[in-house]
């Protein structure tokens, strides 16, 4: 049994965290996604669209989706990966060598993964915004 984690705020969910969670997923067999918090977004200068609720509750209706709980700080990560005995943390490459993840490789492997490009949820926002339609994912 291959428990995998992965962290983020995930806020109005669009195909680059579904592709992020469907990779995670395929790495084990038990995707732990840890959310932030409405309080540890405002810690990450984050203001989401969405409460912790009902992030929560989008992430867990996903099918590559196991097991939500809450990120609250930066520290509990070592305490996450022991409690939930946790083989591989994945997160996506623009946090690639960030010491919150580095420091968890004396525990666990860490994988990081190629973000998908063109897609954000800032460029979401502006987008609909500026009465912006998305361009085609794959263009
Ligand atoms: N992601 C991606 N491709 C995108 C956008 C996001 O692969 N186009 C990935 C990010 O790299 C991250 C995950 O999706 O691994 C969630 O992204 P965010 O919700 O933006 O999370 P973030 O604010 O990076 O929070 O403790 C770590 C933080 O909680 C991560």
């Amino acid at each position: 049994m291959t428990n995998v984690l992965t962290y983020g705020t995930f806020d109005i969910l669009h195909y680059g965290h579904i592709r992020l969670l469907q990779r995670a997923a395929a790495l084990g067999d038990h995707l732990v996604v840890a959310i932030s918090t409405d309080e540890f977004n405002a810690v990450k200068h984050k203001q989401s669209y969405y409460p912790y609720a009902v992030r929560k509750e989008m992430l867990e209706a996903i099918r590559y989706v196991d097991e939500v709980i809450p990120e609250r700080d930066w520290g509990q990560k070592v305490d996450d990966v022991k409690r939930h005995h946790i083989d591989i943390v994945v997160m996506g490459d623009d946090w690639r060598g960030d010491e919150h993840f580095e420091a968890l490789k004396a525990y666990c492997e860490v994988v990081y993964l190629p973000r998908t490009s063109g897609i954000s949820t800032t460029q979401l926002k502006g987008d609909i915004d500026a009465g912006e339609a998305a361009i085609h994912p794959d263009d």
